[in-house]
């Protein structure tokens, strides 16, 4: 049995063993002043209406505010962060392709690491003379996790809002675990390295960074693309469906300029299922049941049949609108009936709309 002092100890060793690279713990009292910073961050971004539609956010917020409110019996966080693959052709060989963000391909993380969390604490509590209650959180819970990692100095928040570790970059999955027991630690965070780099905030296309570390997610691909259901008009203008490129889930790139992402590739095997379709001939014939399958045990389940066939449709039209023109007069070639029928039969009215759109685009170019 560990003694009492080595709780922290105990965690992190446990982290290790099941895996992730990166781990930290801290007690909520130690923090409450640190975080408060964070808190009003928070507050006044949803003030502002920067959430768009994810309601969520709106509605937990005094449990973001308050991990307590998640898990009453909370006296300390263990923070852990799990790089994954970034081997770019597992997710799409060329801009003209069809793009998926990276973080999309494999399995769905949210299960491993709620697993390997589960499997973290049940080791400790093997070496832990009091009986410990907790409670794991991964993406989907009413918790800061990019406050709370930053605050466990697994990294700093980078402008582009992302939490950057110097050595593993900011291609990081975050969990926590709400735990009863003190570790005797307060906030340990690391520098902030952007210094003058502003590389991410020039490179975002739609302009969705209000100013350094504040995003504006109606105004972001990710949101767009993930997020939002139904419709776009509300939010973009034909301009802004272009800039969206052939982003048909997500959006790397102010993570693909950061120079902390610069390392060569590497590879995970979270991401050792590829499951990303990036054939448009494949895409477009692809009957409903058939992505529902693809898509079960994968992160992009998400993303709904029609939701997705609307970003399609979308990214479809800008890579005729890209293309070289030999390239563009093939691809429209090749793929003409199968836009005509969409733009005709396509169940969903959104998704439908989107296809006849796109057929105007291959008709002004052919
Ligand atoms: C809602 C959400 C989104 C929204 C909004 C994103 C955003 N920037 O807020 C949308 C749909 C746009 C989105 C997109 C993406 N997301 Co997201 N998302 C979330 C979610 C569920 C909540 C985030 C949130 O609360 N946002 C509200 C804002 C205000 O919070 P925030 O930006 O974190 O800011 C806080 C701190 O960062 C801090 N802060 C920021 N700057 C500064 C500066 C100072 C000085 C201080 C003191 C504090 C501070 O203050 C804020 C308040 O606490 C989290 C999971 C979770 N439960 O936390 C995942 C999460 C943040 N997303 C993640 C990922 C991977 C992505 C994408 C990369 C996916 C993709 N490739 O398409 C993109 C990246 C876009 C981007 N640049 O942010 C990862 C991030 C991992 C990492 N390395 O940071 C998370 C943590 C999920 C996870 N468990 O792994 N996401
Ligand atoms: S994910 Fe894409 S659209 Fe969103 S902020 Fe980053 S670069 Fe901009
Ligand atoms: S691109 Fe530069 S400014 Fe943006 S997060 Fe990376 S280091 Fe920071």
């Amino acid at each position: 049995m560990a003694a009492a002092g080595d709780f922290y100890s105990l965690l992190n060793g446990a982290a290790q063993e099941f895996g992730f690279p990166l781990s930290g713990a801290l007690d909520l009292d130690l923090s409450l002043e640190t975080f408060h910073e964070h808190s009003q961050r928070y507050a006044s971004w949803i003030d502002s209406g920067f959430h768009g539609e994810m309601g969520y956010l709106e509605r937990g917020k005094d449990r973001r505010l308050n991990p307590r409110l998640v898990f009453p019996e909370a006296q300390s966080m263990l923070c852990v962060a799990q790089p994954y693959g970034t081997r770019l052709s597992d997710v799409s060989e060329g801009r003209l392709q069809p793009r998926y963000a990276r973080y999309l391909s494999g399995k769905d993380y949210h299960l491993d690491i709620q697993e390997r969390l589960e499997k973290v604490m049940n080791r400790v509590q093997e070496n832990w003379s009091t009986p410990l209650s907790w409670k794991v959180c991964v993406d989907t819970s009413a918790v800061l996790e990019r406050s709370w990692a930053a605050l466990a100095g697994l990294g700093w928040i980078g402008k582009n809002t992302l939490l950057i570790h110097p050595k593993h970059g900011s291609y990081l999955f975050l969990g926590e675990v709400l735990i009863s027991e003190k570790t005797g630690r307060g906030p340990t965070p690391l520098p902030n390295f952007c210094g003058n780099c502003s590389r991410c905030l020039s490179a975002c296309p739609t302009e969705a960074f209000v100013e350094p570390g504040r995003l504006n997610s109606k105004r972001c691909i990710s949101y767009w693309t993930l997020e939002k259901r139904g419709e776009l008009d509300s939010l973009l203008g034909e301009e802004d469906r272009r800039k969206m490129g052939t982003w048909v889930a997500g959006c790397d790139i102010c993570q693909e300029v950061c120079p902390f992402n610069m390392k060569p590739s590497r590879e995970h095997p979270l991401n050792s299922s590829p499951g990303l379709v990036i054939d448009w001939a494949a895409l477009l014939s692809e009957p409903e049941s058939d992505y529902r399958l693809r898509t079960k045990n994968s992160a992009l389940d998400r993303v709904k049949p029609a939701q997705f066939r609307r970003n399609l449709a979308i990214a479809l039209a800008n890579a005729v609108r890209e293309s070289e023109p030999e390239a563009r007069q093939e691809l429209i070639q090749s793929l003409r009936s199968q836009v005509e029928s969409a733009a005709e039969v396509d169940a969903d009215l959104v998704a439908r709309t989107e296809w006849r759109r796109c057929l105007e685009t291959f008709r002004a170019f052919s």
